[in-house]
């Protein structure tokens, strides 16, 4: 970095210790060198320096009690990073891991993914360090409850439209949603990810895999590749990595490897997705417990291993990091010639290097897994207009967005001299939407 380093590095004085948004901001501002030297305007109107910032910070207590009558106290977050293009979006994530810099850097990532999708959504991402793993539904209630009492003061459908993230699913989005409500004495949607029968739109809840699946079809057929007949590899058994299963399947792959953070099952013979939804959705279980019904297949305890199955595809669909430039070196010696982020910044820098330098097509997670906001801000135009699309209108719209985002990514990744950097595609066409819209706007 040339131009951009002393934003940077008021970044990680400026923000000690949040780990994971310098790594955010570093891949970003590495990618804008080249938009910082053609549109000298944005240097002098502060555009690099005032996106790196949040517009606003939340960080507040959340008091509940617990079954056994014990007062418990958790940190709640909402990081409401930029609003040039529109109201602040993004997901919520309750998982013990949490904190300002994870937050930071899902926020920071948003804003870029957002301006992707074309639809008029800003950036934010909010949070607790919440462990739902374990509680009882009452518990996860009074959370959810204490939690929104206070958010509610700082959000509107207008304002600030959260969601589902990591820990975050139609349960938490449901108690929340009733307290904004009762809070508020307004039905508005103020929450996206909702049941279908209060608001909620169809496909939501498949949008963010099967978007990765759509983005990914159009990036491996571009270079005569596609699912049909591909073995994949799929980390992680949450929202996003069953329904990038179910896609994939449907587009003629075989998933044969699934995990969570105990460990990962491999079944050469093709993951049965019946008994992972029965498993993980219906009973909130274990992945090892696919061994009950599935004998035959191998169970191992170490989570990263699964990098080292062989595979053609591979979709990272946990969390952060998760992907290192070891697995990545052992993903291109196996073979593997795609890799599409569902999850949010699931491979390192060494990783995200080992994949561009053996042509591998990578989608990177602003680009790749922009099907679920997207479809977030569907269900939001459902709810000001007061109706509700079938699932096939909702999943047309939904593969046309992706389409577009892909088209848009690889025409900017060429015009930019770097072709099959799909990454460096996706930082700059996301930045350059918000920053046009940020220089018009004037100074604030
Ligand atoms: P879920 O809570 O539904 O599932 C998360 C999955 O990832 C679980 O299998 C979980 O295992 C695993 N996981 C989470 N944290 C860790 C960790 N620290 N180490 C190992 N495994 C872990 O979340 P989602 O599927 O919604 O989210 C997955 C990823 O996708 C996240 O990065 C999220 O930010 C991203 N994303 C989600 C979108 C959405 O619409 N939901 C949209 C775009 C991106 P375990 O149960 O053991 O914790
Ligand atoms: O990371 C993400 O894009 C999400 N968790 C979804 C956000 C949303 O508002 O639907």
């Amino acid at each position: 970095m040339k131009l951009l380093s002393s934003v940077y590095d008021t970044v990680v004085n400026r923000n000690p210790g949040e780990k994971e948004f310098h790594q955010a901001t570093r891949e970003v501002l590495e990618s804008l060198e080249p938009v910082a030297k053609r549109y000298p305007e944005y240097g002098k109107a502060g555009i690099f320096d005032r996106i790196v910032e949040p517009e606003r910070q939340i960080i507040f207590r959340v008091p509940w009690v617990d079954d056994s009558g014990r007062v418990q106290v958790n940190r709640g977050y909402r990081v409401q990073f930029n609003s040039a293009i529109g109201p602040y979006k993004g997901g919520l994530r309750f998982h013990p891991s949490v904190n300002l810099g994870i937050i930071k850097f899902l926020g920071f990532e948003q804003i870029f993914k957002n301006a992707l999708t074309t639809l008029p959504m800003g950036g934010g991402k909010g949070g607790s360090d919440f462990d739902p793993k374990g509680k009882s539904d009452g518990e996860v209630m009074r959370f959810c409850q204490s939690f929104m009492f206070e958010l509610a003061r700082h959000i509107g459908p207008d304002t600030d439209v959260p969601a589902g993230d990591i820990g975050v699913g139609s349960r938490e989005i449901g108690y929340m949603f009733g307290m904004y409500r009762k809070i508020g004495n307004q039905y508005t949607g103020v929450l996206t990810g909702k049941g279908l029968d209060y608001g909620g739109s169809l496909v939501r809840i498949e949008a963010t895999g099967y978007g990765l699946c759509y983005f990914m079809e159009e990036a491996m057929n571009a270079k005569g590749k596609s699912f049909e007949g591909s073995t994949v590899v799929i980390s992680g058994s949450g929202n996003v990595a069953i329904y990038a299963a179910e896609k994939a399947m449907q587009l003629g792959g075989k998933v044969v490897a699934l995990s969570d953070s105990n460990g990962y099952i491999y079944d050469k013979d093709g993951i049965d997705l019946d008994t992972i939804k029965r498993i993980k959705e219906t009973d909130r279980g274990r992945i090892r417990d696919y061994m009950k019904h599935r004998p035959h297949a191998e169970f191992s305890e170490d989570f990263k291993g699964i990098w080292s199955i062989p595979c053609d595809i591979a979709l990272p669909c946990a969390t952060q990091n998760e992907l290192d430039q070891r697995d990545a070196e052992i993903l291109v010696l196996n073979g593997c010639f795609a890799v599409g982020e569902g999850a949010n910044m699931p491979s390192t820098p060494g990783a995200v290097e080992v994949f561009l330098k053996n042509r591998v097509i990578f989608g990177p997670a602003k680009a790749a897994n922009a099907g679920g906001v997207a479809t977030s801000g569907l269900e939001m135009s459902q709810n000001s207009m007061r109706l509700s699309w079938g699932f096939e209108e909702v999943d047309t719209r939904l593969k046309e967005i992706m389409r577009n985002i892909y088209r848009n990514v690889s025409q900017t990744a060429r015009e930019f001299g770097n072709p099959d950097n799909l990454a460096m595609g996706a930082n700059i066409a996301g930045f350059m939407k918000v920053a046009r819209a940020m220089l018009a706007q004037g100074i604030i």
